[in-house]
This record gives C-alpha cells, sequence and structure tokens, in this order.
C-alpha cells in the first residue's frame, strides 16, 4: 500500500432474497390486497409468485410450528383457516429485512406509523400480513406454498432506474 493512501473501502454485500408473504383473511376481507401489493412494487421488490388459496388446519399446524403448542394457537388457526389468502414470493435485495421493516411490529397497536401495519392495523392478531423472519423460515415457507416451478423469476425494465448497476 502507498503511504498515505487509502484503500478503496470495501462495499457491504448484498443479497438477493426471496420472502414468503401471505395477505391474511383480513387484508382479504378488508380489500386492502391492492394497498399493499402497491407498497411492495413501489419498493421495487419483485412479485415472482402469487396465488389465492385457502389455508388448511394442517398447512397452519405446518406454517406456524413454533407457535402450535402456544395458547393463542387455536385462534390464530380459526382465523388463518376463515377466509382466503393471498400467497406470495417477493424477491429483492435484503427483501427479507426490507419486507418485516415495511410490515413493523407484530402487534398493530405498537406498529409504528407509516409501516403497513402501523397504517392498517389495530389488532395482535389481525396483522394484515405475515412475511419470513430469515432465510431458513423464508425456503421452508415458500416451499410449504408454492411448488418450484410456480417461481417466475424476471428482471423488470426498469431495473437500470432502481439501482446502481454495482448495487
Ligand atoms: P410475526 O413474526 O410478526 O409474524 O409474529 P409471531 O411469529 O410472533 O406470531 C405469529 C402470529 O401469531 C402473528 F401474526 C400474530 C399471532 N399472535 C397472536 O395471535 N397472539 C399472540 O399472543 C402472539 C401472536
Amino acid at each position: 500500500m502507498v503511504a498515505g493512501k487509502r484503500l478503496p473501502r470495501k462495499k457491504a454485500s448484498q443479497t438477493v432474497e426471496r420472502t414468503l408473504i401471505l395477505l391474511k383473511p383480513d387484508c382479504v376481507q378488508r380489500r386492502l390486497c391492492g394497498k399493499v401489493i402497491s407498497r411492495f412494487e413501489d419498493k421495487a421488490l419483485n412479485i415472482v409468485a402469487l396465488k389465492l388459496l385457502n389455508v388448511t388446519p394442517e398447512l397452519a399446524k405446518q406454517h406456524y410450528a413454533e407457535h402450535v403448542a402456544k395458547p393463542f394457537y387455536p385462534g390464530l388457526e380459526a382465523f388463518i383457516t376463515a377466509s382466503p389468502v393471498v400467497a406470495m414470493v417477493l424477491e429483492g435485495l435484503e427483501a427479507i429485512r426490507v419486507v418485516r421493516d415495511m410490515l413493523g411490529a407484530t402487534n398493530g397497536l405498537k406498529a409504528a406509523a407509516g409501516t403497513i401495519r402501523g397504517d392498517y392495523s389495530s389488532s395482535r392478531q389481525m396483522n394484515l400480513v405475515h412475511a419470513s423472519d430469515g432465510p431458513e423460515a423464508a425456503a421452508r415457507e415458500i416451499a410449504l406454498y408454492f411448488h418450484a416451478n410456480e417461481l417466475c423469476p424476471y428482471t423488470p425494465c426498469l431495473t437500470p432506474w432502481l439501482k446502481a448497476g454495482d448495487e
């Protein structure tokens, strides 16, 4: 290294991630799917899979495996199976964290204003949207809701105007 000359700063590596999103029964029933999907599109997240389905009690138990033994689980299962949900896979740089930040805290009453739950939910259970909380959960949850051939990745033509080439 030349004395006094700084090495170029190494860029933190950014990862393209996929995350499983559920627009829950309250979101579908309250006709909020369009507004919520618009937020994800506006943030330049790519929708790579999307469908409407009924969550069965069996699927609910797999999805919420870590909560099945908890006292609130029966109510959670009754809620998530009560009406159709929209399942989506979103793709983008650091998508798992970005989407969780966009949702806000689990309890809508505590979620910051400006987040999806902060703006539209006043409930802990009816908090409108589920999003995977880490890479392992994302892989597990995507496989629960989608076959590999239902994922349709593509390059949006706006890409050069959404981020710099080295991002
Ligand atoms: P989140 O990671 O934000 O989806 O939240 P959790 O994994 O902690 O909880 C899963 C779901 O259970 C949440 F959508 C809210 C619901 N829940 C209840 O209904 N009651 C509770 O006491 C705690 C969580």
